[in-house]
């Protein structure tokens, strides 16, 4: 079973999925390797940055193979597997002898500038954490909650924290912030990449994410007692990086080259305090750009397998889900065994309805490769019938940061043959293919 992040390195290394970079890089440089390494579909592993005594790992879901070898199952199975998981709870486990509290660093000790935390946009405000699973605790009753947020370097002992208005950590912060308290927080990075995609879900507030991240490793999360506040976390973590967010206090941070490619201008934002940082000997951080495929995977997964439910129920044969066709959960697609004429305008409906951001949604049939946008286009060119088969929706709740109304309107395609002439339309295969 896989452990930890270092398990999940030897299991890419097993299966030759990743490159190990020996040779010196500089850290302006990572961003172009990173970028053809996903181009290539492998994980990357850093382990000689000029300037920095650290490794940084990127692309840990560069295939969706990747997880399906961690599951267990078939890329087609993969989201079957995360939805039957995701369902489960396994509550996690409280551990004394933690490789994460092998270093301990406090007081003039602190200095996360020393990691090797990237510029990952050109217009970039400056250095971002963007791994991270920020951990905290509500104020009132106690539940735990992990969520991802990016994190700019201000300062040995300082980072920018951006967190958004319906998020479970600010409905915490401002629970804290009317009491006057600090919201203290850890921040988990180099994780199992299981737990870093439970924190990216968005179940019910009261649901800790590690509950579900144990249900998707299908074993507990070991998790230790931090040194400088009253949180716990993987033990089997690289890096831990302890806090507090103080009650009213907002800086500018920015600008960030988010995940639809476009920069979010400079806004006023949290401020993280650092009051001790643990890892590992030799620790390993990771990076994940927005709008990599990392980042699609992690936003993308949770809402496949929420699809894949809504459609199970409605009786659609599913072949196989993908909302990360063009590296944002914005644009997906199903394959589907058509059982019905008008079928899949009822399936681009439950779409719409169940997963508000969703803009544009394709139906295929079974024999298309919904994880190949060229196969889609294919659909597009040879079977489609537009003045029937596409479906738009006018003033429907999009994705929420849209000033110009480009997200409000659903566009629905049925790019499948119509039935009971199956013959005319198979497909050609080549002599013994
Ligand atoms: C790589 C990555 C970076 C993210 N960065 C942010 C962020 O900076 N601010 C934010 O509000 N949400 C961010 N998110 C989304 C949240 O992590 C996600 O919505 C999470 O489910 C929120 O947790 P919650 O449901 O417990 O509130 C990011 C997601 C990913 C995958
Ligand atoms: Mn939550």
């Amino acid at each position: 079973m896989i452990k930890d992040l270092r398990d999940y390195l030897n299991m890419l290394e097993d299966q030759e999925w990743i490159d190990i970079i020996n040779e010196p890089v500089e850290l302006l440089g990572i961003p172009a390797v990173m970028k053809e390494q996903e181009e290539k579909g492998r994980a990357v592993l850093f382990k000689n940055i000029t300037g920095y005594d650290y490794s940084l790992v990127n692309n840990l879901f560069g295939s969706r193979q990747f997880l399906a070898e961690v599951f267990g199952c078939t890329i087609d199975e993969v989201v079957k597997v995360f939805a039957e998981r995701y369902a489960g709870r396994i509550k996690p486990k409280m551990v004394e002898d933690a490789p994460v509290h092998q270093v301990i660093l406090q007081g003039d000790d602190i200095d996360v500038e020393k990691f090797p935390f990237i510029v990952h946009g050109a217009k970039d405000g400056g250095r971002y954490i963007t791994a991270g699973i920020v951990i905290a605790k509500d104020p009132e009753t106690g539940v735990r909650n992990c969520s991802i947020n990016r994190m700019q370097l201000k300062g040995p002992n300082k980072t920018g924290l951006r967190m958004s208005p319906t998020q479970d950590l600010e409905s915490y912060y401002k629970k804290a912030q009317k009491r006057n308290m600090n919201l203290e927080i850890a921040v988990s990075i180099g994780n199992h990449p299981l737990d870093l995609l439970a924190a990216a879900c968005g179940p019910p507030r009261e649901v800790d994410e590690f509950d579900i991240a144990g249900s998707l490793r299908g074993e507990p999360v070991e998790l230790v007692k931090c040194v400088t506040v009253d949180l716990e976390v993987p033990a089997r973590a690289e890096v831990v990086i302890e806090g507090y967010l103080a009650p009213n206090e907002l800086e500018p941070e920015g600008p960030f080259g988010d995940f639809m490619e476009f920069y979010i201008p400079v806004m006023d934002n949290h401020v993280f305090h650092i009051t001790a940082i643990t890892m590992r000997n030799d620790p390993i951080v990771q990076a994940i750009s927005a709008g990599s495929k990392d980042d699609v995977t992690l936003l993308a997964t949770p809402r496949e397998a929420q699809l894949y439910k809504v459609f199970k129920e409605m009786n659609v044969d599913v072949k196989g889900i993908n909302l990360a066709i063009c590296n944002n959960y914005l644009t997906g697609a199903v394959s589907i065994r058509k059982q019905l004429e008008f079928e899949p305008k009822n399936i681009m409906m439950a779409a719409f309805g169940s997963f508000k951001f969703l803009k544009n949604f394709i139906v295929v049939d079974h024999d298309v490769d919904v994880y190949n946008p060229k196969d889609i286009f294919w659909a597009l060119s040879t079977r489609l019938r537009a003045e029937q088969g596409v479906l738009i929706v006018p003033n429907a709740v999009g994705f929420g940061r849209d000033v110009h109304g480009i997200h409000t309107t659903k566009m629905g395609i049925d790019a499948t043959a119509p039935l009971n002439c199956w013959d005319e339309f198979e497909r050609v295969t080549i002599p013994g293919g």
